[in-house]
């Protein structure tokens, strides 16, 4: 059976700078998509392993966007399975599940998952949707992957899933809930014939038999140099091929600073030359100290007076190069202090890279809540 997987849709995505990113996926998936891979290639089944959505309360415009592309896959018969991630609300996919099993597409999350019972009966594929530590009920994600070998043929079968799975750890990780993804060590999933999972958003392979396909756009800084692709596996052999996934908004670093004397912003270096078909978020290196940050957005009219006919959006000041240099240790910490315990999470996951997967709301009410304990137990 010839399937495509792709993963990581996070439909309705801000990106950085405050960019709405649905028309672009919009115009991804209705064209790109649907033309080049699903016309073309005619796979047998479709499948999305994980963060359909970006939210668990996604946009007006990420509803309408997907209802619009599972109307054309179930107007041209091909099967799909949509897998949830750690973005999506459980009970919702679920609740869409049972609107669109009858056109053949199936939604699976930890609401309606369990081992004993598989869903949606593909010879040779195995779903294991994000399940939060309290859906688990006691179990390890360990057990659980343990459990799923001893029913189902793993040398012969292929695993779908949304998990961080590493080739460079040993143990598994099953972290705390706050929307974190448990990791897995590769070699624990080495019985399988062939593993793809969402999650990780840059294509790439932890292990001879563990793939990501990445997610369908850049939405983070440090994707910039990542490829995106959705995989077209054949389910006997479990070989696949990875297909690029074309960005018509990439990003862009572009290093310089803001000259006060000519009121504007100096160019020093660009790591790549535009292209007239692209749009470009652009994250920014400041080369030279002093000056309002902001001002760093005249970046947009440097770069528009040079490249006229591309279109660029101010992303983010990405680091700062004079301050990086010269730094002392004990600066930092003396920030660190200053900041709410709110920020003081924040940046912690920032730091870490784990802040894509924690809903802000999230984090704060979280605090909010230790706070609360804190103050009550004062009290008494
Ligand atoms: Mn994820």
């Amino acid at each position: 059976m010839r399937v495509l997987i792709s993963a990581d849709w996070h439909l309705g995505r801000q990106g950085i700078g405050g960019v709405d990113l649905t028309p672009y996926q919009k115009e991804l998936l209705l064209s790109w998509f649907l033309d080049e891979l699903v016309l073309k290639l005619r796979p047998e089944v479709l499948i999305v392993a994980g963060d359909i959505f970006d939210s668990k309360r996604p946009s007006a415009e990420a509803l309408s966007l997907f209802s619009e592309f599972v109307d054309a896959i179930a107007d041209l018969r091909l099967p799909a399975v949509f897998l949830a991630g750690n973005h999506d609300l459980p009970e919702l996919v679920t609740y869409m599940e049972g609107i669109l099993s009858r056109h053949g597409l199936h939604m699976i999350s930890a609401a309606n998952w369990s081992e004993k019972n598989v869903i949606v009966d593909l010879p040779g594929l195995i779903f294991l949707p994000h399940l939060s530590v309290y859906r688990r009920e006691g179990r390890s994600m360990e057990e659980i992957l343990e459990d799923l070998a001893s029913r189902y043929d793993p040398a012969n079968s292929i695993l779908i899933t949304h998990l961080t799975i590493l080739g460079s750890v040993q143990e598994a990780w099953d972290e705390w809930e706050i929307g974190f993804v448990p990791i897995i060590p590769a070699n624990m999933l080495r019985a399988w014939k062939l593993v793809v999972s969402g999650h990780l958003h840059g294509h790439h392979m932890p292990a001879s038999n563990v793939v990501y396909p990445g997610s369908l756009l850049k939405y983070h800084p440090q994707e910039k140099n990542q490829k995106k692709t959705v995989l077209l596996v054949d389910t006997e052999t479990g070989q696949w091929e990875a297909l690029s996934v074309p960005q018509k908004i990439d990003m862009l670093e572009v290093a310089g600073y803001w000259d006060k004397d000519h009121c504007q912003f100096v160019i020093e270096d660009l790591y790549r030359a535009p292209f007239s078909d692209t749009d470009f978020l652009v994250l920014v290196t400041l080369s030279r100290p002093g000056g309002d940050l902001s001002l760093a957005k005249g970046v947009i009219s440097a770069l528009e007076a040079e490249y006229p006919g591309v279109k660029f959006f101010f992303g983010k000041v990405h680091s700062i190069a004079h301050q990086l240099a010269n730094e002392s240790s004990a600066a930092p910490t003396q920030t660190l202090v200053k900041l709410s315990p709110q920020r003081l999470v924040h940046r912690f996951l920032q730091e870490h890279n784990l802040l894509e997967s924690v809903p802000i709301e999230r984090i704060n009410d979280i605090i909010g809540e230790i706070f609360a304990t804190m103050e009550k137990s004062h009290e008494a």
